[in-house]
């Protein structure tokens, strides 16, 4: 077997986490890894529901998607997850929590411009207008990674080109 890992991707709402989380975990599967993804969009309606997004909710929010990734890779998997985790010290517990060899901590960087720009959901606009508060980048804080493991800025990387690097990233730490 391979040694579990949990790659992070960190970025704003809209910065192509999901997608290139789920194009990532396409590319893991054909090689042969077992894989499973986590995603705030898909936890927040069942594990998490009930959760909102001021700071202490989403720092449980984390905990627990922390804790859960650390089973996923006690059992085995590569463990991708895709949440804004918008503070250093909710992404310092989720290393501390799965350990720091097997973290990856990935940050998918699209200018908060961009991202309000493509607003997919409608929701800077919702923030905007005050309609949503604690919105990240809006009226609620993105701590930029300082010194993230990847470092994806995705105006110059395609979805393509952002999972050959995170692949050849996996492939080096659990060798
Ligand atoms: C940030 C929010 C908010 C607020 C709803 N702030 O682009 P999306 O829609 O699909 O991804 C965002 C998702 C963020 O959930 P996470 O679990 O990743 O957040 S955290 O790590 O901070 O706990 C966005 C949507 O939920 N969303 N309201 N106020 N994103």
């Amino acid at each position: 077997g391979h040694r579990p890992i949990v790659v992070w991707l960190t970025g704003l709402s809209g910065s192509g986490k999901s997608t290139i989380a789920k194009a990532l975990e396409i590319q893991l599967i054909k090689d042969g890894f077992h894989t499973s993804t986590l995603d705030g969009d898909n936890l927040r309606t069942g594990l998490n529901s009930g959760l909102g997004f001021s700071k202490e909710d989403r720092e449980e929010n984390l905990r627990r998607v922390a804790e859960v990734a650390k089973l996923m890779t006690d059992a085995g998997l590569i463990v991708i997850a895709a949440f804004v985790s918008p503070l250093k010290a909710n992404r310092d517990l989720v290393k501390k929590t799965v350990g720091a060899s097997r973290f990856i901590e990935v940050f998918i960087d699209t200018p908060l411009e961009i991202c309000e720009e493509r607003d997919v959901k409608g929701l800077y606009q919702l923030a905007r207008k005050g309609k949503i508060k604690d919105f990240t980048g809006i009226n609620a804080p993105y701590e930029k990674p300082e010194s993230p493991d990847v470092h994806i800025e995705t105006s110059i990387f395609t979805v393509e080109k952002s999972v050959a690097i995170l692949s050849k990233e996996i492939r080096s730490k659990i060798k």
